[in-house]
């Protein structure tokens, strides 16, 4: 087996998807969880001077979206052919323009304009958004896309618990069904239990 390191901090966020990735192909690996203490230490040695970063074998990988979609690939999560690969692609950017809108609202450091752009979110963008994210999940058998389970259920499982912290709404899963049930889904693989059992509990 190689010798395999997740790198990212002690969240779930944007390196969920890849620890549920190496768990379901069954690849061991150091679930290295860097405190923001220890971050600036480490920073230079990451490609781009971001988490998460992956090392197998002494090679590293990073971008999340480029690390999930290159495990599922290698795990059999990916798709048949170039149309298959592509739907996966296309609804994976979807999910993360949902996220990227959020962060640009949760991070705005002045508070007076964070507190109006998370209210104008909440109300013109958030909703809009995840109803038809929820469509797609609804109209693939609560999947993300093919109906059935690929890589991209993994990223949204995986980030779920960080949307619902940006948007300040923690009852996403019961407004989006079929959203919630993505992620259910996911949860239940038995590939993830031990991992499940043994990561330590986040809020995001
Ligand atoms: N597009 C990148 C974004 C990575 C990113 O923004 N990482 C953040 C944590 S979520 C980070 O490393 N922040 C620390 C820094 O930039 O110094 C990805 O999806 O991996």
């Amino acid at each position: 087996m190689p010798k395999v390191v997740f790198s990212y901090f002690p969240v779930k966020a944007l390196g969920e998807s890849a620890r549920l990735l190496l768990s379901y192909g069954g690849q061991d690996f150091e679930d290295n969880r860097v405190t923001p203490e220890k971050w600036p230490e480490y920073k230079p040695s990451t490609p781009f001077g971001q988490m998460p970063v992956l090392e197998i074998d002494g090679k590293q990988y990073t971008q999340s979206l480029a690390i999930a979609r290159y495990l599922g690939r290698k795990y059999g999560l990916g798709g048949a052919d170039a149309e298959e690969d592509f739907e996966i692609d296309q609804n994976v950017d979807f999910v993360n323009d949902i996220r990227a809108k959020a962060a640009v609202v949760c991070y705005e450091a002045d508070e007076e304009l964070k507190k109006k752009k998370h209210e104008d979110f909440s109300k013109n963008v958030y909703p809009v958004l995840l109803a038809k994210l929820n469509q797609i999940a609804e109209k693939n058998n609560g999947h993300i896309a093919l109906g059935k389970l690929t890589w991209a259920d993994f990223v949204f499982a995986g980030m779920f618990d960080y949307l619902k912290h940006m948007t300040q709404d923690p009852e996403l899963g019961s407004k989006y069904p079929a959203l919630q049930k993505v992620v259910d889904k996911v949860y239940a693989l038995p590939q993830l239990q031990a991992y499940l059992a043994s990561a330590p509990e986040t809020t995001l």
